[in-house]
């Protein structure tokens, strides 16, 4: 039996999943069909959904605790406090009166103790996280809480649970910045007043809007609102005008607004309102984001903060959809790769006009988005056409069962030299004995033909063969000529699609087929070579690599779906080690994580921090991130707009050509 300890290493310090059963102990006791939804099964369904799927026992078990009243006083009022504390005692008449001060919330004799509990399930998990007994982790609460404010319980929630856990991660562990992403589709806005003059906690929401005509209907929950005081640009609200928002819309959303301001302000600790109405099926989102798509966003948010992160749930109503929804978070948590993305044809026109109006109102704020485009002119077009169009039909809210998952049985393979130490979890793949004479002719033209290694390139023809059948996960190779050692592996893999992702200021590959059987993006610091089709593209940086991996690399690898990610790291790279891990991170959740890194054998001591991304450990945090060069900005803003026609996923105007012209006037 192996020491649960040691277990826990090589899984990366693990997953802690906080649940306690107590917190299905209340429900609605009269009539308010704005309540009936919020009822115990919500949890009930998720826990058994972690459990049938083998999630839970793949998590370490946490215990909740009651809140103190200090936990709670860290955000709420004292008056509040001792009004929510008489209600255990209170008739039932009494309970209803009282409920009837707030909006859309409702009391029972035992929600005060299930508040407390869901208070110090969310600080369980940020101790558990915070003293490094695990890496991340995931707590099932009811009530939620981020609608509830400092004098006021709303929208079923009576005390914010994530407010209060990021107050007292502040409080008790020194953390200095906190990101809380806000994924329900309601807008938290107990949380944004909590910290909308605090630029020390960073609040990220998208929520069903429809120009305020959505519950809570408020003001202050548009793009324009961005926080006050010393507070203003760390609140970024993303209002969806529409139903209907599809996995494109959400992640562009992540690619163009929230990861590169996230990466610029170098979170210490990312804290998730985890809320799956905002999943297909769910009753009040009306969205049609798939539950795969949580994976990706949790996948996404895994490696800022060296990996802290601390998901609670809050909403979500059709219990399928939740469970699912649940389940692929957890997944993720756990280092599975995300499931293939599904339908990625690019954000609507009602998500971009969102997502221009939310770029243009931080530009001032974060350098990453200084040369964003002016918001459209006319932003209440959509609202024009809103009330004719056709709602989402039932008929789309059919949405394909998860697949059945099974991680693979092994993890990282290494293609090395025998006097290299094989890096912890990996395994060291064998040099094929029985190498085939490989033909190498084809291809001595492209690169001058050094050092050979032929038993290594068979090696890693058997690799990428195994990678296919997905018996393993991944795998990195120290090569001496990474040009030859890609034309390889393509010579050897003729069906698939791969993503090639260069780092480093030397040319590879000239002839590769431009047949869309491979998307190359190579980042350099010197300018290479020009793009010669939509399948190759240089990206020629002085720094900024992070800000060109979240609005370039990403929404091109995810609309590309490739079958294999291949990141070669060839001579002349100035990533340095914990970008360089970013970008392991980042890619993995492409491919059904299938990835090959290529490392050009002057670079060992990479392979140490390659082999422990690629086996799931996180990424080192790079802090916040300095303002990128103008110079930057400008390739990588042209590049954006130059491919936009052929690669959707990089929009992020709506009225193209308009906003084309305009950039056109000020370059
Ligand atoms: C019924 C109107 C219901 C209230 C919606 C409350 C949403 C709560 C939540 C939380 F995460 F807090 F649970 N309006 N058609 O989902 O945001
Ligand atoms: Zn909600």
């Amino acid at each position: 039996m192996e020491n649960p300890l040691a277990a826990r290493c090589r899984k990366k310090m693990g997953t802690a999943l906080v649940h306690d059963e107590e917190m299905t102990r209340y429900k609605l006791l009269w009539f308010d069909p704005a309540c009936a939804i919020e009822t115990p099964e919500r949890l009930t369904v998720s826990h058994e959904a972690l459990v049938r799927t083998g999630l839970a026992a793949r998590c370490v078990p946490t215990p909740v605790r009651e809140a103190s009243d200090d936990d709670i006083l860290l955000v709420h009022s004292k008056e509040y406090l001792d009004a929510v504390k008489k209600t255990p005692y209170m008739t039932l008449d009494d309970l209803k009166e009282f409920t009837l001060h707030y909006g859309d919330v409702y009391f029972h004799p035992n929600i005060y103790h299930c508040a407390k509990l869901a208070v110090g399930a969310a600080l369980q998990l940020v101790d558990a996280v915070m003293t490094g007994k695990v890496r991340n982790g995931m707590a099932l609460v009811r009530p939620p809480g981020h609608h509830s404010m400092r004098s006021a319980a709303s929208g079923f929630c009576v005390f914010n649970n994530v407010a209060i856990a990021a107050k007292y991660a502040q409080q008790k562990y020194a953390v200095q910045r906190v990101l809380i992403v806000d994924w329900d589709i309601h807008h938290g806005q107990g949380v944004q007043y909590a910290f909308e003059d605090d630029p020390s906690v960073l609040y990220f929401s998208w929520h069903r809007y429809e120009h305020q005509e959505f519950w809570p209907n408020l003001r202050d929950s548009d793009y324009d609102c961005v926080g006050k005081d010393n507070g203003a640009g760390f609140t970024i609200n993303v209002p969806w005008n529409k139903i209907g928002m599809q996995n494109s819309d959400y992640l562009a959303v992540f690619c163009h607004v929230l990861l590169p301001v996230a990466y610029e302000f170098g979170p210490e600790l990312v804290l998730v309102c985890a809320g799956f109405d905002s999943a297909i099926g769910d009753p009040e989102g009306e969205m049609c984001a798939t539950p795969d798509v949580f994976a990706h966003l949790t996948h996404l948010l895994m490696n800022l903060a060296g990996g802290k992160l601390c998901a609670v749930l809050e909403g979500g109503y059709n219990l399928t959809s939740l469970s699912q929804s649940v389940c692929l978070t957890v997944q993720s948590l756990l280092g599975d790769p995300p499931p293939r993305p599904t339908d990625l044809q690019g954000p609507c026109q009602s998500a971009l006009e969102s997502i221009q109006c939310v770029r243009s109102a931080h530009r001032k704020y974060w350098s990453c988005l200084q040369h964003a485009a002016e918001r459209p002119s006319s932003d209440v077009s959509t609202k024009l056409e809103a009330s004719g169009e056709a709602r989402v039909s039932k008929a789309d809210l059919v949405w394909p069962q998860p697949a059945r998952h099974l991680p693979p049985a092994l993890g990282t393979a290494a293609v090395i030299p025998e006097d290299l130490l094989c890096p912890l979890g990996c395994f060291r793949f064998p040099r094929d004995p029985h190498s085939q004479d490989v033909d190498v002719s084809t291809w001595s033209s492209l690169t001058p033909r050094r050092d050979v290694d032929v038993s290594t390139w068979s090696s890693l023809t058997a690799l990428v063969g195994r990678l296919e059948k997905n018996e393993i996960r991944n795998g990195l190779a120290l090569v001496s000529d990474v040009s030859m050692a890609m034309a390889h592996v393509f010579g050897h893999t003729p069906k698939q699609r791969v993503l090639v992702v260069c780092v480093g200021d030397t040319e590879v590959l000239s002839g590769l087929p431009e047949d869309g059987k491979t998307l190359t993006v190579h980042f350099s610091k010197e300018a290479l070579d020009k793009p010669r089709c939509k399948y190759y593209i240089p990206v020629c940086l002085k720094k900024s690599l992070m800000q060109a991996a979240c609005s370039l690399l990403l929404p091109l690898s995810y609309q590309y779906d490739p079958d294999l990610v291949l990141l070669a790291r060839v001579p002349g790279s100035h990533v340095d080690q914990s970008e360089w891990q970013q970008l392991v991170g980042l890619l993995q959740g492409l491919a059904g994580g299938h990835m090959l890194v290529l490392i050009q054998e002057g670079e060992k001591t990479l392979v140490g921090p390659t082999a422990s991304s690629l086996s799931g450990s996180p990424a080192s945090s790079l802090g916040p991130l300095p303002a990128p060069g103008a110079e930057d900005i400008e390739a990588l803003e042209s590049l954006k707009w130059r491919l936009t026609t052929d690669w959707k996923l990089l929009q992020t105007c709506k009225d193209f050509t308009a906003c084309c012209s305009t950039k056109a006037a000020t370059t």
